[in-house]
């Protein structure tokens, strides 16, 4: 890890404790755009909204070390976000924001590739890690090992 994400990354701790008083480590998420603000972290469009329901599945509140991580990755994920953002602009046509394989099979047509629907199953099968049936933000961005 270098100075400049150690130091990055004592920030976000310095920013929670702010409003931590009693060292409970917890926080209400209501409190998450204050906190992102605070620790200038900016919000990339979409994230949270994958990010939220992971945190949210546990409880209201949000620890320090979810914080920590949900900072790192908004702002060591930005690039990589925005090519995401962009393939689902362009193949993503029912708007959930993951490509399901009718859509991934759309995309490949469009790149001049083509697959049977069982071909693009067994692609779907590979890149597919939460196993949901869509390739979402998560598959791709392991898909290209981040
Ligand atoms: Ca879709
Ligand atoms: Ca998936």
């Amino acid at each position: 890890m270098s100075d400049a994400t150690t130091e990055q990354k004592q920030n976000f701790i310095k920013v929670f404790q702010s409003h931590d008083p009693g060292n409970t480590y917890l926080l209400p998420i209501s409190m998450l755009d204050q906190l992102l603000f605070e620790a200038n972290v900016q919000k990339v469009p979409g994230i949270l909204e994958l990010e939220l329901p992971l945190i949210k599945n546990e409880t209201e509140l949000l620890s320090i070390t979810q914080f920590v991580t949900l900072c790192q990755k908004l702002t060591n994920t930005e690039t990589l976000y925005e090519i995401y953002q962009n393939f689902m602009q362009r193949f993503d046509t029912d708007t959930n924001f993951t490509l399901d394989t009718v859509e991934l099979k759309q995309a490949l047509n469009f790149v001049g590739e083509n697959f049977t629907q069982s071909e693009i199953n067994s692609m779907m099968s590979q890149i597919d890690f939460d196993k949901d049936g869509t390739m979402g933000f998560e598959d791709f961005r392991k898909a290209i090992g981040k």
